[in-house]
């Protein structure tokens, strides 16, 4: 093959290569204006498929094809470049066969341009390919990257915002947790007080208790004196009512023994004129009728203290007594008092003998006759049988002030006539008016009520005694001590000496003969007019 033959075709190649149809780039086609001079009819046209790329080539007619001219040939180049062709062509004149030849010779050379050219631009597509692959991984990258910086940036500015926002949250949950504390600190407090005062008030519910408790016993204390105080004040108008009675039958009484008395005086004028004849009679055997008279004494027994008196026992003591040949006592003789002679049946002086005794104690009597002691109701009744007898009593108050009230007559009924009393001829200083009821009363005890009142005097007021209802006396009532005296119905009275309600500090009750007296004024005026 010739040089020439081959460089035409080379140029007239890339002449020939119109446009190319690139399937990159999204089907994208790009057109290139036709550097051919073609004709309408004898154009044939290929197409070769290179990577992504469709190029077209437009191939010279074989037969009455326009010349082409090399854009870079002159016409004489291309002229001689076509010369293979234009030998062709001259071989119209010559053969087929050789004709075929030639054009099989040609469209070898194309052909293999053709590969050269094909594996260039595979090459350059190649390349490009890879470029623009390199190219777009590179800006997907930096996209990426943008993208990514993008998000790191907003994460971040979330994140921010999300630590401020939790931040807060944590600031309001601490604020929130501290309230809650200090609520709950307040609540307890608040708690303890409230038990607090609740104790405060059960206690002052307990005490208004106790204090309505004591309300209550003082208020039934006070219902109960009140109601002791009404019953001691009706019985204390009985007993007023009583009393105005008996000194109206009092009364009564002093009118008679005041004209008595009278009659009385001249009697006792008499009987002492009497008595002093007679002294006079016996002083001449003076000596030797007193000789006799103690010789007799001696062998002789004695009814009472007065018979001791008159016997010369004028000392006081203790002496024995006969009343029967069987019935002998020991008894208590005051030879001082008013001339002597007295037998002691009561006496009171310290309060150690219990005077609050039965009838039949007080029948047999009890205490010791040197102190304190009731002689008993059967010796008097049957002492003042004997004769006619006088009754002392003396009374000594808490001032050691002493007075006395003496009865002329004084007797006792026995135990069937319930030791009943009788009394006449009150005379003394313990009161104008008899403190004995003066018409008789019976002898009661705190077992047997023999009174005139409609109570029981012996247990209201104590002792053994002649009550009536219940009386203006009663010396055998209970033993006040000094300072405790006064005031009480039911101590040793004496009422017309110190009142209703004085407890006297020393008694005595002394019998004697009623006619001892004038005997022993009779032999005294029988000694001075011996003298
Ligand atoms: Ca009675």
């Amino acid at each position: 093959m010739r040089r020439s033959g081959l460089l035409c075709p080379r140029l007239c190649l890339a002449a020939l290569l119109v446009w190319a149809r690139c399937g990159a780039g999204g089907g994208e086609e790009r057109h290139q204006p036709s550097l051919t001079t073609g004709t309408g009819d004898g154009r044939g046209y290929s197409s070769t498929p290179l990577a992504q790329c469709t190029y077209t080539f437009i191939l010279p007619e074989m037969a009455g094809a326009t010349q082409s001219r090399c854009p870079d040939q002159g016409p004489q180049e291309l002229g001689s470049s076509n010369s293979l062709l234009g030998d062709a062509l001259q071989g119209a004149q010559v053969p087929v066969g050789q004709r075929i030849q030639h054009l099989e010779l040609a469209m070898e050379n194309y052909t293999h341009w053709i590969q050269l050219i094909e594996g260039s631009v595979r090459n350059n597509a190649n390349v490009e390919a890879r470029r623009l692959e390199h190219s777009t991984v590179n800006e997907d990258t930096a996209a990426i990257l943008d993208l990514s910086t993008n998000l790191l940036y907003q994460t971040a500015k979330h994140t921010r915002k999300l630590m401020e926002v939790e931040t807060q949250v944590l600031d309001q949950t601490s604020k929130l947790e501290i309230q809650l504390l200090e609520n709950s600190l307040t609540k307890n407090k608040l708690e303890t007080q409230l038990l607090q005062q609740t104790n405060e008030i059960t206690k002052l519910i307990d005490q208004n208790g106790v204090v309505e408790r004591r309300l209550r016993d003082m208020e039934s204390q006070h219902q109960q004196q009140l109601q002791a105080l009404r019953e001691e004040r009706s019985g204390l108008q009985r007993v007023v009512l009583q009393q105005s009675q008996l000194t109206e039958e009092l009364q009564s009484h002093v009118r008679l023994v005041t004209s008595n008395n009278s009659l009385l005086q001249s009697q006792q004028q008499q009987l002492r004129e009497a008595i002093r004849r007679l002294l006079e009679v016996c002083s001449k055997d003076k000596v030797e009728a007193s000789n006799s008279l103690q010789q007799a004494d001696e062998q002789r027994t004695f009814r009472d203290c007065a018979d001791l008196f008159h016997s010369g026992f004028n000392k006081s003591g203790v002496y024995t007594i006969h009343l029967t040949i069987q019935y002998t006592a020991k008894v208590y003789c005051d030879m001082d008092t008013a001339g002597g002679g007295w037998t002691m049946i009561q006496r009171r002086q310290d309060g150690t003998t219990d005077f609050h005794r039965s009838w039949k104690e007080y029948k047999m009597g009890f205490g010791t006759v040197s102190g304190e002691h009731w002689l008993g109701n059967e010796l008097v009744f049957l002492l003042t049988s004997q004769g006619q007898y006088s009754l002392r009593v003396e009374l000594t108050d808490w001032n050691d002030q002493q007075a006395f009230s003496q009865y002329e007559q004084f007797h006792i009924s026995n135990e069937k006539q319930k030791y009943r009393l009788s009394v006449k001829g009150y005379s003394g200083t313990a009161g104008r008016l008899s403190s004995l009821v003066s018409r008789g009363a019976d002898f009661s005890t705190k077992d047997v009520d023999n009174d005139n009142c409609i109570c029981q005097c012996a247990p209201l007021l104590t002792g053994g005694w002649w009550f009536d209802a219940c009386g203006a006396s009663n010396l055998n009532g209970v033993y006040y001590r000094q300072g405790q005296h006064m005031g009480k119905l039911n101590g040793i009275k004496w009422h017309y000496f110190k009142g209703p309600s004085y407890s006297l500090h020393k008694t005595t009750m002394m019998i004697r003969p009623l006619d001892f007296g004038d005997s022993v004024r009779g032999l005294k005026i029988g000694h001075d007019a011996s003298e």
